[in-house]
């Protein structure tokens, strides 16, 4: 009796050590895919933020590089801030995504989390001479908070009961931007965020104790990459065992960290040293605007004629056709045509074939671009033609000129000298509308502006030099097309 305890017992701490290396084993993941692509926020410290060389860093930068390396696979990040980054998640544009992200109950619907890496309250922030104390304070006032966050969930569902105005915005800069010039009299964000804010020098206090609001953790789509939270898991274990995870904590948080310091001793508060500390990423995102301005209109010009010209066709159907096109694209605001190209269209395509199918920012809003200019370059050239008298038409006709050398021998040549003008306007019309694509994360020039406002809160500046650079740039333009457009006449 007494063996077969023992030898019952044996087999049973047998099995269980095989079963415990069968949930070892399991817990280890390799890498599916040869790169990673992890979005984040754009301005969110001691998380995400840039640093005086434009580089991101923070905590969570610093953990996912340490976890990926630890881990041996490879990332990509972008930075495009919170709820592009959600969206950039759900659409297959990014495999997950680390960006302060709170876990409620409402996003485990949508998302995969890993385990928790901190943990954060929503805390309201009002300026130092605000004398807000409470939140039945702030009622009929605006209250600030990013776009998409569980601060923004926290302040919807208790809107009614304190009888406040919400403001959303798309980053933290403008956000806190918004509490330092007035526009608003409080903002909601999370607690740590905030804190690091004030330690940085900005004029507020938070008069109320934060709500707790949860952990933070690294995010995949529901169901998708399995493998990327078996592995960022592993390696937050492992980056809490050997110091790492104290570390970089210590780095951000500790009352005299070293970014903090290394922040306060750039003097970007004049309009020369922002232009010296930024002018490499200025460059960069001035080249992005050009060449979205340019390809984008190049292929607009082709299918505004291609348009235009159905739209005088004596054939009914190709006039049908064209006037479709220009109703439906001038019907549909550019952004919303820009995220719909760019999220819709590949949401739609997952929908249909269970496979994530991105787009390339810069293709979809080269796309946008094309689409919205093409529209109104074909009502350009309706007006051209149409403004020819009618009568040439006729008489060329009836001297048993066929219609096509017609229109390329006397209509359209008097037509061009009509149209120029309006093409001038409309390229100047869409190197501006280049700003309007940067809803979808695209970093062109306003992009960047925006996320070195991000980091040193320069906006006055540096919109100032925004607008410069685009008059600049604008009126060169304009001056060059004049030229070439005397000549031609
Ligand atoms: N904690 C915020 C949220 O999850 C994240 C953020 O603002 N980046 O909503």
């Amino acid at each position: 009796m007494k063996q077969k305890i023992i030898a019952l017992l044996l087999t049973f701490s047998a099995l269980l050590t095989f079963a415990s290396s069968v949930v070892h084993a399991e817990d280890k993941a390799t890498p599916v895919k040869s790169k990673y692509v992890i979005s984040s926020d754009s301005s969110f410290a001691p998380f995400v933020f840039q640093d005086n060389n434009n580089q991101y860093t923070g905590i969570d930068m610093d953990l996912i590089k340490a976890i990926a390396k630890d881990q041996g696979f490879n990332i990509t990040i972008k930075n495009p801030g919170f709820d592009v980054a959600l969206n950039d998640v759900q659409t297959g544009h990014a495999d997950g995504m680390i960006a302060g992200m709170t876990v409620t109950d409402a996003r485990k619907k949508t998302f995969d989390f890993s385990d928790s890496y901190y943990s954060a309250n929503s805390i309201l922030a009002v300026a130092k001479s605000s004398t807000i104390s409470s939140y039945e304070d702030l009622k009929g006032k605006t209250v600030g908070v990013k776009n998409g966050t569980s601060s923004q969930t926290f302040l919807t569902d208790n809107q009614k009961k304190y009888g406040y105005k919400i403001k959303t915005f798309s980053d933290g800069a403008s956000l806190y931007d918004s509490l330092n010039s007035g526009s608003v009299a409080a903002i909601m964000d999370d607690e740590p965020v905030i804190r690091y804010a004030i330690k940085q020098g900005k004029k507020f206090k938070t008069p109320i104790e934060g709500t707790p609001s949860g952990k933070l953790a690294f995010a995949v789509k529901k169901g998708s990459n399995p493998e990327l939270i078996k592995m960022f898991n592993n390696g937050l274990a492992n980056l809490k065992k050997n110091g790492t995870y104290d570390k970089i904590l210590e780095k951000y948080l500790a009352d005299n960290s070293s970014e903090s310091e290394e922040l306060s001793e750039v003097d970007e508060s004049t309009i020369l040293g922002l232009l010296k500390n930024n002018y490499p990423q200025l460059l960069k995102g001035f080249g992005v605007t050009i060449a979205l301005a340019l390809l984008s209109f190049a292929i607009a010009l082709v299918i505004g004629i291609i348009f235009g010209m159905f739209s005088v066709s004596p054939y009914k159907p190709l006039r049908w056709i064209a006037e479709i096109f220009v109703d439906v694209i001038r019907g549909v605001p550019l952004m919303i045509l820009a995220a719909f190209i760019f999220w819709g269209i590949p949401n739609l395509i997952e929908s249909i074939t269970n496979q994530q199918s991105p787009i390339n920012d810069f293709v979809a809003g080269t796309i946008a671009l094309s689409l919205n200019s093409g529209a109104y370059i074909a009502e350009i050239v309706r007006g051209g033609i149409q403004a020819v008298p009618a009568g040439q038409m006729e008489a060329s006709r009836s001297l048993g000129i066929s219609y096509s050398k017609t229109m390329r021998k006397i209509i359209l040549p008097q037509a061009t000298k009509i149209m120029l003008p309006n093409f001038v306007n409309q390229f100047v019309i869409a190197l501006k509308d280049t700003t309007i694509v940067s809803a979808i994360g695209l970093v062109e020039l306003f992009q960047t502006g925006k996320n070195i406002i991000a980091r040193n809160y320069q906006s006055f500046r540096m919109y100032a030099i925004l607008a410069v650079l685009y008059l600049l740039i604008i009126t060169f333009l304009t001056r060059l097309a004049k030229r070439l457009e005397k000549r031609i006449q």
